[in-house]
């Protein structure tokens, strides 16, 4: 059985990564979560690749796929690796452009069933008060104001379209995300309850 994936996407601090982990509290999949695969990359000694994401992560811009490809599917292989069961991945944060997309078919299309998008759609603001908040603590070198206006134009710009494209597919569960914790999981439960 192919692995089963589950695409989430949603702006910065749309509240992708605190769903994620209550869904796997209930539902038994796996997170990757694209960004924190990045940033351990990047804090990994001798990564080739930590000054560029490191880089790409402050200026809100999206790293060349082959990298963030790579680091997802070594992250499947050894979750499946160390229980062949595990075949129910949460992908979150990505694809989140053209080249994210080309790169995911090319590589992983014959490899991995999208089941569906899920997206956490909020306002912009909230979003920004969201990072902002937890930039407090986060030690996170985007939680700050330049990085997060360019987090967001890249989301609307690039991420949009993509979410627009599997829309097209029948593929997009969209939920109100601008809403409490539990109030948004409410929703991401009916979802889950259906599909899986
Ligand atoms: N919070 C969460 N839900 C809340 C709610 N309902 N009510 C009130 N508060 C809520 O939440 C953010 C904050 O809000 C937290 O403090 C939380 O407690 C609170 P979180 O669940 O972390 O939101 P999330 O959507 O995961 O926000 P995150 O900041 O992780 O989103 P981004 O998409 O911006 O960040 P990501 O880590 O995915 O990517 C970072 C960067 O990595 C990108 O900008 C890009 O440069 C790079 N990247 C790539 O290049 N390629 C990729 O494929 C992925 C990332
Ligand atoms: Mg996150």
């Amino acid at each position: 059985m192919k692995p089963q994936v589950v695409f989430v996407l949603g702006g910065p601090g749309a509240g992708k990564g605190t769903q994620c982990a209550k869904i796997v509290e209930n539902y038994g999949y796996t997170h990757l979560s694209a960004g924190d695969l990045l940033r351990e990359e990047r804090n990994r000694k001798g990564s080739e690749a930590g000054q560029l994401i490191d880089h790409y992560i402050k200026e809100g811009k999206i790293v060349p796929v082959e990298i963030t490809i790579g680091l997802l599917s070594t992250a499947m292989d050894k979750t499946m690796k160390e229980d062949e069961n595990k075949i129910r991945f949460l992908i979150d944060g990505f694809p989140r452009n053209e080249d994210n997309l080309q790169g995911w078919t090319k590589v992983m299309d014959d490899k991995a069933d999208v089941k569906f998008v899920l997206f956490f759609n909020c306002s912009n603001e909230v979003c920004i008060n969201r990072c902002l908040e937890r930039g407090k603590s986060s030690g996170r070198t985007d939680d700050n104001k330049e990085s997060l206006e360019k987090r967001i134009q890249t989301y609307l710009q690039s991420t949009r379209p993509i979410i627009d494209l599997y829309e097209k597919q029948g593929k997009v569960r969209m939920i109100n995300a601008s809403r409490s914790v539990d109030e948004v999981f409410a929703d991401v439960k009916l979802i889950f309850d259906k599909e899986c």
